[in-house]
């Protein structure tokens, strides 16, 4: 019988002085009715939690570790730098180094701006498009999620969708007011707004591939559509390519779908499993950046040494010839083992997938949009959860969330994952 006390006195510690004993909401395991364990190390594609208990982890910090824990070319790249210092407050060549690689990587960014989270990165990205534009409105897409900031706090998805909460209280409604919301994929109803209100838009943001709804892909034409009725109304296109960025292909999910957004943001495995974000765009519109231009923004820590020595170390090794290939034939390895499960065991369950990024739905129907999502067995899910957690498998303690497959995961481990999950469904079922 596995032990779970160091965890839970941890915990107990924790929720006297941290709300809800957790440093971002989602980690609670609130929708999955279970407590968090806490982790003690990490390694390759494995967890090891406070009482030694081991998982295979599917979360991955939530999307930064494609390599895998402690990959030794990230861990050796900071040992390195520490030795320089940690923060200076001023210019650093990583700096330099990390910006080049994203540029090389994303022909769509000509400058790009540095800072410590995906939040940072979106909220900053807007700011500069209604600088740029000098329209306040902004169209998001219900089920994504772009961070904590207040303009996105408006049918999010992630922790927002987990918890079951509309919005946040603490957002003004002048806030809100400046930011309309539409159903993802629904291509219609996005082309209609543009023709009545799109004068009066700064930008519109998306996740390409929408990872905070549980996994969903865009519908054919879709991101092409906000493209052409973006450009025709003078808003700016804006890819919120936190999650996305480095994880569907070495330039994101832009050059996946081959859309040039006129601004592109970053997060997750930039960092490397460090704490950082960036965003960028053309000269002309980044360029009104401060101190270039006159869109504030600024960071203490931005462009932190470390955490640029390990994002550069990350990129350099994802670069290399066969990365993706390997990923892909993992990652649809757990895909096609998933799907088979499911009907082997007759289980009500969808399975969408772009890359290493795989979302299982406890529904009978397609899954194209949040309300779609929505139809999941959220019961059943935090069941699934807990069954597979107690089999050693650690997966995103939500519905709403994508699961994250890294080049650390071995074969062994998907096969692991596969049983497990068919031993899971069968007991559902019964
Ligand atoms: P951060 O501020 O958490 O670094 O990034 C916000 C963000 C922005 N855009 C997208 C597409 C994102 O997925 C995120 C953050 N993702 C969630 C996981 N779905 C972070 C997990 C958490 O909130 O603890």
């Amino acid at each position: 019988m596995k032990s779970y006390q160091k965890s839970g006195n941890l915990f107990e510690r924790a929720k006297e002085i941290i709300p809800g004993g957790v440093n971002s909401p989602v980690r609670a395991c609130r929708s999955v009715g279970t407590d968090p364990v806490f982790i003690e190390k990490a390694l390759g594609s494995k967890l090891t939690d406070a009482d030694g208990n081991e998982y295979i982890d599917y979360i991955g910090s939530w999307g930064p570790m494609i390599l895998g824990h402690s990959h030794p070319s990230v861990i050796s790249a900071i040992e390195q730098v520490l030795k320089r210092g940690t923060s200076f407050g001023a210019p650093v060549d990583l700096e330099v180094e990390l910006a080049e690689l994203i540029i090389d990587a994303v022909p769509a960014i000509e400058k790009v701006r540095m800072v410590n989270s995906g939040t940072e990165a979106t909220m900053s990205a807007i700011r500069v498009a209604r600088g740029v534009t000098g329209r306040d409105t902004i169209v998001k897409f219900d089920g994504c999620y772009h961070g904590h900031a207040d303009s996105f706090l408006v049918a999010a998805g992630s922790g927002v969708a987990t918890l079951g909460i509309a919005g946040s209280p603490g957002v003004p409604e002048a806030v809100i007011a400046h930011t309309m919301s539409l159903p993802y994929n629904d291509i219609e109803t996005f082309i209609s707004v543009m023709e009545k209100s799109g004068d009066s838009i700064a930008a519109v943001i998306v996740e390409p591939v929408a990872g905070n709804m549980g996994l969903v892909p865009p519908a054919k034409n879709f991101l092409g559509t906000l493209r052409q009725e973006t450009a025709k109304h003078g808003c700016l296109l804006i890819f919120d390519e936190v999650m996305t960025g480095f994880r569907v292909s070495y330039g994101g999910a832009q050059t996946l779908y081959n859309i040039n957004p006129d601004m592109s943001c970053f997060g997750k495995i930039v960092g490397g499993g460090l704490p950082v974000g960036a965003y960028g765009g053309r000269k002309d519109i980044m360029s009104q950046v401060a101190p270039e231009g006159p869109v504030y923004q600024a960071g203490t820590l931005s462009g932190n040494p470390i955490a640029m020595a390990a994002g550069i170390a990350t990129l350099k090794e994802i670069k290399k010839p066969g990365f993706y290939e390997a990923l892909e034939n993992s990652s649809s390895r757990l895909a096609q083992g998933l799907e088979q499960a499911a009907v082997a065991t007759d289980s009500k369950a969808v399975l969408n997938r772009v890359g290493s990024m795989v979302g299982l739905f406890l529904t009978d129907q397609a899954v194209t949009n949040f309300e779609d999502a929505k139809t999941s067995d959220l019961d059943k899910f935090a069941a699934y959860y807990r069954k597979m957690f107690e089999r050693g498998i650690y997966l995103a303690p939500s519905q709403f969330e994508a699961l994250f497959v890294s080049a650390a995961h071995s074969d062994q481990d998907i096969d692991d994952t596969i049983s497990a999950a068919e031993s899971v469904l069968n007991e559902l079922n019964d």
